[in-house]
């Protein structure tokens, strides 16, 4: 959704999430947005709002919005991290289909290493989003703080985002933006996945999409056959996959150049190489997910997520305790001094004043916005009455 939480010299994103939104600015968009009824209507009557949470800190800023750190008054001390919109920089920059389908994918899927939604709700300036808070931050700040993580870190790591990833192609769903910075790590150092605005869903196969799709920022993590513009499929993501485990793996990934032409080219046809340190199974597995004809890559067969859990490089976990989160970590995250200070968020951010601000539209544009965003409001089942 285009909030990112720091800026250690990556690329924002920002990459259109397709043509079908109808674009303008805040007119007639015919957005279809799924809405499972079940998710819509809240127990107990009434409708959640800004004022039902206290705003602690401020985790991160974008072009949309921003992150906070909230919790819900009057309930437990449970954090939550509550991403907010304006609904008139989505409208202005075409991302109305994006957030539809964010907010789709994560209240149809509740996973353990997927960052779920709790509630949402709506102003009529703006999308808010309240979700699980990893205290731990990005994936992508630890990783360049250590450099390069050890085989049996990268392992757990990558067995969690592996079990992520089935969870959402068995839904039909794509991810498609797999990448470091949608990494976040709780504090006992498990992952999560989040920023679904990029996923598609119901496509089944290679070619099933068409259409061109233009990426901003860098390629560093996308599969050829997306730079290419040849149609993709779910093994889009087993090649992202393969990028990060080695990044994880080597410090960075294997394709990568300064200059992202060249980079573009090295994606497309330059030889997978592997610093000596690399175990073999490592590199087995590497060379599976990192097979640019997708036919043969890992985990486009039959088997599916099944091809990847099967890897040597994973014989030493069992699956079903990695789920059960029955492994620990071998890196946890500073907690800092207290839950809520936020230490692993850049002070950037953290320093700033938590507020709801007020945003100024036009009173036209109001009720524009308002009726492309009906049936935003939500509340987990399983956070009723906390
Ligand atoms: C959860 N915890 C911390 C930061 C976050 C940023 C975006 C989405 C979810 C998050």
């Amino acid at each position: 959704m285009g909030t990112k939480m720091s800026k250690a010299g990556k690329a924002k994103k920002g990459a259109a999430a397709s043509g079908k939104s109808g674009g303008g600015s805040g007119g007639n968009d015919n957005i279809d947005i799924k809405l499972d009824d079940k998710y819509t209507s809240k127990a107990g009557g009434g409708k959640l709002g800004i004022d039902d949470f206290e705003l602690l800190k401020v985790l991160g800023k974008g072009s949309f919005g921003k992150v906070m750190l909230v919790k819900k008054k009057g309930g437990d001390d449970t954090l939550f991290a509550m991403k907010t919109l304006r609904k008139a920089a989505l409208i202005k920059r075409n991302q109305l289909l994006h957030t539809a389908t964010e907010r789709n994918i994560l209240q149809n899927i509740q996973h353990p290493f997927l960052v779920n939604l709790i509630y949402a709700f709506q102003s009529d300036d703006k999308l808010y989003m309240v979700l699980d808070y990893m205290g731990g931050g990005e994936l992508f700040f630890w990783l360049k703080k250590h450099r390069r993580f050890s085989e049996a870190r990268a392992q757990l790591m990558g067995a969690e985002i592996t079990l992520a990833l089935g969870a959402l192609h068995a839904g039909n769903i794509i991810y498609r933006d797999l990448k470091p910075e949608n990494i976040l790590v709780d504090l006992e150092g498990h992952i999560r996945l989040t920023d679904f605005g990029l996923s598609k869903d119901g496509i089944t196969g290679p070619g099933a999409e068409g259409g061109t799709k233009t990426f901003c920022g860098t390629p560093e993590y996308l599969a050829p056959e997306i730079l290419d513009n040849k149609g993709h499929g779910k093994s889009v993501d087993w090649w992202s996959f393969g990028t990060l485990l080695y990044e994880m793996l080597c410090g960075l990934p294997p394709f990568y150049d300064t200059n992202i032409q060249k980079m573009y080219h090295k994606i497309l046809c330059a030889p997978l190489r592997f610093p000596s340190y690399l175990s073999d199974n490592a590199k087995e597995i590497l060379r599976g997910l990192l097979q640019r004809k997708v036919e043969e890559r890992l985990g486009s067969g039959p088997g599916g997520t099944d091809e990847i859990k099967a890897a040597n490089f994973f014989k030493t976990l069992d699956f079903d305790r990695v789920m059960a989160k029955e492994y620990t970590p071998e890196f946890k995250p500073p907690a800092g001094r207290n839950d809520t200070d936020a230490t692993n968020f850049d002070l950037e951010f953290t320093t700033e004043k938590a507020i709801d601000s007020v945003v100024t539209t036009h009173m036209s544009e109001t009720a524009k916005q308002k009726s492309n965003f009906t049936d935003f409001t939500y509340q987990n089942e399983g956070a009723m009455g906390s």
